[in-house]
């Protein structure tokens, strides 16, 4: 490698000096003269019929300048978001879509839904004047919980969504799986929940709208993970053709899937711009965050995984309630198609059958967060597995072992229809154990016991699909100027990923110039380049080989022009470290000077399948059994991404990815009062995050094994800490209570719950 791209594949993240210094410009940072500003009135109840909004007072208040509601919603045709369920369910059933004018009409339905936006002259006048907005409701009852949603009698949320029931899935050979379980020896039983939880990002959603009446065009200075994404679902949201649809963002402060969709405020504001005539600009509190962003997982899945004799797997069957909240949103499609995909975990399990019902409840819509059902079915069959280890008495690593898929079986279909590529489960697990002194756990559980504490010791071996995404082709445009720049041009969005540093180096790397030599511009406002937003671990194997392929046909065409200038063929031509040489003569031109004759642009596109990272975590917990506080004493991680682009910003995603995960085994959890509708953690006082003491080192190894589908060989890595690191968490804190007689415990693991078991144990065994 060359040495300048070899010291940035070990870390110096470009992004970094303007990003922590504070000179990053975010979606709030941007402003245009004679903008107005917007407030949201919001349901302050969670059902509700809207009698009236009456806006008379707020229109007279100083500075406001415009009030609109559901009316206008409905007048100007934004009703119905898209949505990503739009493959056939059981029987051939389409999702029951309801609509959702962009501002509630005649009903809400989740306590937080825009009723009325209100624009004036200033940020202030705007809020105060939404003080003033009356809005009569009638209330009804509400639902908040998934499974009563689905019951008799249960309080309906739309007309067209009968008995709450938005959707029904199956995947799987039902039959094959209950007559495995008619012979197996062994069944292990087990209901868990994957916690709904509020992604938080740093950086609040925020969005200026400046409508355009020449061009009849709206720019949007907004977060975002990617343009095409939001440009397709703005579209579809408002029939407004994509091509009047211009989008301008610089630094977007983390994502996590949540920054990925049109929310119906942007739809707002594009009325809002267009009826005043002038900029529209709305900052989104951190309350009105947790209210309106999207929620994440919030899957409850029954399992079942049956044994032989011998511990080997001999089927599974999951039954899962996803409960999508008021609305289905784009997004929300992987807690189906990706738990699909990945059913089968790491292990042979010849027969598979799993059931969905997507109920719709009086809550905050729920999409992708990181993941997207991959940590959810990592959880449940991790759990299972760690579940029947326990029953049987065949030690989890043991287990995992007789029942891998062996290396000789890749690419292995799976009993779901997936092709998993490639994989070495049992080096990476000898990897862990090795890393995690698994053999000398049992003294150091000794040394805790001394001290007072319950240890305990989880592993988990995960596998997910990464890369592959819905638009039909990633583009990417390479430049190279005259001063000798080569600037790379993408739709992907990093969100705090480091691309422009990964991006150029995989430019620079194939070009075998300085990494500084290449620069990175994201979502430039009139690209029409085609490509996936940034999710789903996608962009490396996407964004990232069409990188690659346009650095090579730079090279061509840079050798067909070089030839030209030499009058030689470009046979006789070869490239290295930035010029181009004649093979006979030496005779060389620079990419610069090439640049000055002519500005070379190339265009490179390609499309990439998933990929399939995998790894093996192992944990270790001590509990205090006086407090319930778990601490994270050990933290292993041996990760597969197939080949490394840049050694920090992996390790970098794979922190950040176990401790979002850790986040959620201990803390996070969105939770509403059941009987009114009303969030009880709408702020970072009620609301767990995890903070940097929570684990205070992650061991980390590389195992990688290099794909195919991408010629760089990467595999995404941007999820895999979340998918580890949930089930190995639990595991770990279940096996530190096992011995008290405690087998299941759900998510969040707070001190209050955990200690609460522990107390409720010693009471039953006394
Ligand atoms: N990388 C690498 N070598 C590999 C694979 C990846 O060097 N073999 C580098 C990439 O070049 C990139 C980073 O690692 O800089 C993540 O790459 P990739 O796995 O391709 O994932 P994406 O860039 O598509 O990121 C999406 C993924 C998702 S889906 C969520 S959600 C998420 C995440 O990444 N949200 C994040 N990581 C996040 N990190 C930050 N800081 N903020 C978020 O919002």
């Amino acid at each position: 490698m060359h040495d300048d791209t070899e010291h940035h594949s070990h870390g110096n993240r470009v992004e970094d000096l303007r990003l922590i210094t504070g000179a990053g410009k975010y979606a709030a940072d941007w402003n245009v003269p004679g903008q107005l500003y917007g407030y949201f009135v919001r349901a302050d109840r969670a059902h509700a019929d809207i009698v009236s909004v009456d806006a008379s007072k707020a229109l007279a208040f100083p500075g406001v300048t415009h009030v609109f509601t559901g009316e206008d919603a409905i007048k100007a045709g934004y009703i119905k978001g898209p949505h990503a369920l739009t493959f056939p369910g059981r029987d051939g059933m389409q999702a029951r879509s309801p609509d959702r004018p962009v501002l509630a009409h005649r009903r809400v339905r989740f306590v937080g839904e825009g009723v009325a936006l209100v624009i004036a002259d200033s940020a202030g006048a705007a809020q105060d004047g939404a003080e003033l907005v009356e809005v009569e409701y009638r209330d009804l009852p509400c639902v908040v919980q998934p499974e009563p949603a689905l019951a008799t009698g249960a309080p309906q949320l739309h007309d067209d969504v009968p008995g709450n029931l938005a959707f029904e899935a199956e995947a799987g050979d039902e039959e094959a799986v209950e007559a495995a379980f008619a012979k197996a020896s062994h069944i292990t039983r087990l209901k868990v929940e994957s916690t709904r939880v509020a992604p938080s990002p740093m950086e609040p959603r925020a969005c200026l709208v400046t409508y355009d009446p020449g061009r009849d065009e709206y720019l949007f200075n907004v977060v975002m993970q990617g343009v095409t994404t939001l440009r397709t679902q703005l579209s579809a949201y408002t029939n407004v053709p994509q091509d009047k649809l211009k989008f301008e963002t610089r630094d977007v402060g983390g994502g996590f899937g949540q920054r990925t969709i049109a929310y119906p405020e942007y739809c707002a504001l594009m009325i809002a711009t267009k009826a005043s005539g002038k900029p529209v600009k709305w900052v989104c509190s951190r309350v009105e965050g947790f209210l309106t962003d999207t929620h994440g997982r919030n899957n409850i899945i029954d399992g079942r995984l049956a044994l032989d004799a011998e511990g080997k797997f001999l089927a599974m069957r999951l039954d899962w309630v996803s409960d999508m909240g008021a609305y289905l949103q784009p997004g929300a499609m992987g807690h189906i198609r990706n738990t699909i995909t990945c059913m089968t975990g790491v292990y042979r399990i010849p027969a598979l059958y799993a059931s969905y019902r997507v109920p719709l409840t009086n809550t905050t819509p729920v999409a992708s967060y990181r993941g997207a059902g991959r940590p959810d079915i990592a959880y449940v069959v991790e759990r299972l597995v760690n579940h029947a280890a326990q029953e049987t008495g065949i030690d989890p690593a043991d287990l995992r072992r007789r029942n891998f898929i062996p290396p000789s079986a890749f690419p292995y279909k799976t009993p779901t229809g997936a092709v998993y590529e490639i994989a070495d489960l049992p080096g990476l697990l000898d990897k862990a154990l090795a890393l995690s002194d698994w053999q000398g756990y049992s003294k150091r559980r000794a040394k805790s016991k001394d001290a007072g504490k319950l240890r305990g010791i989880g592993i988990s071996t995960v596998i997910e699909n990464t890369g592959a995404g819905n638009a039909a082709k990633d583009e990417i445009e390479i430049r190279l100027d005259a001063s000798g720049t080569v600037t790379v041009y993408t739709v992907s969005k990093a969100q705090g990923h480091g691309h422009e540093t990964t991006l150029a180096q995989i430019v620079a790397d194939a070009l075998q110039v300085p990494h500084a030599q290449v620069k990175v511009v994201q979502c430039a406002v009139d690209s029409t380049l085609q490509g996936n937003h940034t999710g789903g671990s996608r962009s490396t194997v996407g964004a990232g080989s069409v990188c690659h392929l346009a650095a090579h046909k730079l090279i061509e065409e840079g050798k067909a022009l070089a030839a030209l200038e030499m009058h030689l063929e470009p046979s006789q031509i070869s490239y290295g470290h930035g010029e181009f040489k004649s093979n006979e003569s030496g005779r060389g031109i620079k990419l610069a000077d090439l640049a000055k004759k002519k500005p070379l642009s190339i265009l490179a596109e390609g499309k990439f399948g998933s990929t399939f990272p995998n790894g093996c975590h192992i944990a270790e917990v001590e509990v205090d059994p006086e407090t319930g506080v778990t601490e994270i004493v050990s933290y292993c991680a041996v990760d597969d991404c197939g080949v490394v682009i840049n050694h920090a910003i992996v390790e970098g995603q794979l922190h950040g990815g176990v401790v979002q995960g850790a986040g959620q085994v201990f803390g996070e959890q969105v939770v509403y009062d059941p009987d009114t509708g009303q969030p009880l953690t709408a702020s970072f006082q009620d609301y767990y995050m995890p903070r940097a003491g929570l684990l205070r080192e992650i061991r980390g190894q590389e195992h990688p094994t290099p794909s195919k589908v991408s010629p760089l060989g990467v595999k995404g890595v941007g999820e895999s800490g979340c998918t580890g690191s949930i089930p190995v968490l639990v595991a770990a804190v279940i096996d530190a209570i096992r011995p008290l007689g405690i087998q299941h415990l759900d998510m969040p693991l707070t001190p209050a719950r955990v200690w609460g078991a522990i107390d409720n144990a010693s009471r039953q065994s006394s």
